[in-house]
């Protein structure tokens, strides 16, 4: 039976793609890692480097992960820097900095690969940043409100509409296309 790693030091981000993938009938096993990022400011470049390395890493099937939070009114920051913002200057530094439009998108690109095939998959969400910190969830769940919800992804249930359900969603469909079923318990 083929088994996929998820490969990511982040427990929050397979928390939802396990879940994700389950509803879909799909399982997956967490290698709990920190891969080597390109400098760049494609996600999907840097999503299809760390796939490069989960395989020298892990080798068999390996489904990673890459993310943004991008905001209009600045350009676009913190996006390919998300992480290591979040780890400076936080929530309470991204509320500092953005004023007038409110405007964001948060993306995801999911790369997979196996012996024979690498494959990257996007999804995006569009919302706005609140106009102060919202619930408690992880990351910029608490100051970021999707489009069309009554609160920040901290305060609703994210995984229906998420930029990584969206990503998940175009895999599991990519990858369902005559392979057999995986099985769906949790590692
Ligand atoms: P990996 O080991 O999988 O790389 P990471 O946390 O470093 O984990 P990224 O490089 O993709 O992941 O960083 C994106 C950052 O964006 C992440 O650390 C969070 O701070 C934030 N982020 C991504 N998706 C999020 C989500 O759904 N909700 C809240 N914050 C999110």
């Amino acid at each position: 039976m083929s088994k996929i790693w998820f490969v990511s030091s982040n427990e929050h981000k397979y928390g939802e793609a396990r879940r994700i993938l389950a509803r879909m009938g799909m399982g997956i096993s967490h290698h709990r890692a920190s891969l080597p990022e390109v400098q760049s400011h494609s996600l999907e470049e840097i999503a299809l480097a760390k796939a490069a390395s989960a395989r020298s890493l892990v080798g068999g099937a390996v489904l990673v992960e890459d993310d943004g939070l991008f905001i209009d009114s600045l350009k676009g920051f913190p996006g390919p820097y998300s992480s290591y913002v979040f780890d400076t200057i936080g929530n309470a530094g991204i509320l500092s900095l953005v004023r007038g439009d409110r405007t964001a998108s948060f993306r995801s690109v999911v790369a997979y690969a196996d012996d024979s095939r690498t494959a990257a998959f996007k999804g995006e969400v569009r919302g706005r940043i609140a106009d102060a910190i919202r619930g408690s969830g992880w990351g910029y769940d608490p100051v970021f409100i999707p489009d069309g919800a009554g609160g920040t992804f901290a305060q609703i249930d994210k995984d229906q509409l998420s930029h990584r359900g969206e990503a998940l969603a175009a895999f599991a469909r990519w990858y369902g296309d005559g392979r057999p079923p995986l099985d769906a318990s949790p590692a």
